[in-house]
């Protein structure tokens, strides 16, 4: 089977220190947390950055020292900055760290809601912005999709030459009002999947693990962090993004699939290395 790429979301926008220490948020803490995620296994980092006082921010030279300070730390790495920001900001604004030219970015593909009255807005017409903007700039999109029917609208759009091969899907599963992360749910959206698309499994919560472990069985991808979970086991807070990849690559032993390394990575997801 391909080798597996583990991309690490190491801080996110909403999770905090409140909620687990290790999150961070100065650009040394998050040069420390790609590193140590690297050194466990992960190829990407999946990048948010956030104020020393932890406010989420879509600045620029935010993201510029952020990347300087883990590249400096890490070496060669694959950096993707978000381009889904926090709930609430503009379209601009999130889009804000593609003039950095990464070699790749996240493009939400749907709205979602959040709980309560959070939604994250994702409309069709912004869709097309967003992808126009990332295509015009080289920068390979991970498409995010918080179901199966953003699958299909992301479909829809490459027949249209607006989402353009290859296709690579984030499916970030179990948030509160998106698809769940059952086994049932991940065939049902894997299953759907045109050939030579990839894709990693986002797993939230307490289906972090549980969805990787399916995706390393099924040769797909898989992200993990705080970001998106930040227990190890249930009631234990995970110490740093490190352990959840490190329980990723044990998952990865146990079914014999290798690990890729950041060059195999970039030969996977067909990526040409930023500039
Ligand atoms: N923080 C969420 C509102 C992404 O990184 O592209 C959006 C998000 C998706 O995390
Ligand atoms: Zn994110």
């Amino acid at each position: 089977m391909n080798k597996l790429v583990i991309t690490a979301a190491i801080c996110g926008a909403e999770v905090t220190k409140k909620d687990n220490p290790y999150v961070p948020y100065t650009i040394e803490e998050l040069a420390i947390e790609a590193y140590n995620a690297k050194r466990a296994g992960a190829s990407i980092i999946h990048l948010h950055v956030r104020e020393d006082d932890g406010t989420p921010t879509q600045s620029k030279d935010r993201f510029k020292d952020a990347i300087r300070a883990i590249k400096a730390k890490c070496g060669d790495i694959i950096i993707q900055p978000s381009t889904g920001g926090a709930v609430g900001m503009s379209n601009d604004e999130r889009l804000a760290p593609i003039v950095l030219n990464p070699e790749m970015c996240t493009l939400d593909c749907g709205t979602v809601n959040f709980g309560g009255d959070a939604f994250f807005k994702n409309t069709e017409n912004d869709i097309i912005y967003f992808s126009q903007k990332i295509y015009e700039r080289g920068i390979f999109p991970e498409l995010e999709c918080f179901g199966k029917m953003h699958l299909d609208h992301v479909l829809k759009l490459h027949t249209e030459k607006i989402i353009k091969a290859p296709l690579h899907f984030s499916f970030v599963l179990g948030t509160r009002a998106g698809q769940s992360g059952t086994a049932r749910d991940f065939h049902f959206l894997v299953d759907s999947l045109p050939e030579n698309a990839t894709y990693t499994i986002t797993g939230i919560g307490k289906y972090e693990l549980s969805l990787a472990e399916l995706a390393i069985i099924n040769g797909g991808h898989v992200r993990v962090g705080l970001e998106d979970n930040i227990y190890i086991k249930k009631g234990q807070l995970a110490n740093g993004n490190a352990a959840l990849v490190k329980a990723v690559v044990d998952i990865a032993k146990k079914h014999n699939r290798a690990i890729a390394s950041v060059k195999e990575a970039r030969q996977l997801l067909n990526l040409k290395e930023a500039s």
